[in-house]
């Protein structure tokens, strides 16, 4: 569904107020999921080495506190020490093409001992 799409729905939807708002956030948490989000430990001090391979984008995610262009054939880089486990929500930050208000990001920040478990079992998907 594209921002059109939603608007004529959300115009158009019949029922209660308290209806139409479930449709709306519904579809607003559906618009900003991920298949598999970046998985990070807290309380570590994280590099991020960014780039593109297509056209310019713009990894932004508020809560980290900066905002890192991703442009083809440049190597940016930024930092993070995130210190409370949780959803950290962002979007490509620059108008990219077509696609552009389909490009969310969530991080997803987890205790050390929680962020080995799972990178146990992501190396023990990968290598069987
Ligand atoms: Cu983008």
């Amino acid at each position: 569904m594209d921002a059109d799409e939603f608007i004529a729905k959300w115009q158009v939807s019949g029922g209660n107020e308290r209806a139409n708002t479930q449709l709306f956030i519904t579809d607003l948490c559906r618009l900003l999921d991920v298949d598999q989000p970046l998985v990070l430990p807290t309380d570590t001090k994280i590099r991020f080495v960014i780039t593109a391979d297509d056209v310019i984008h713009s990894w932004w995610v508020p809560a980290l506190g900066w905002k890192q262009d991703a442009i083809p054939g440049i190597v940016n880089e930024a930092w993070t020490d995130i210190k409370e486990p949780g959803l950290y929500r962002g979007q490509c930050a620059e108008l990219c093409g077509k696609d552009h208000g389909f490009m969310p990001i969530v991080v997803k920040a987890v205790p050390r001992a929680e962020f080995r478990k799972w990178l146990a079992a992501q190396r023990a998907t990968t290598t069987n």
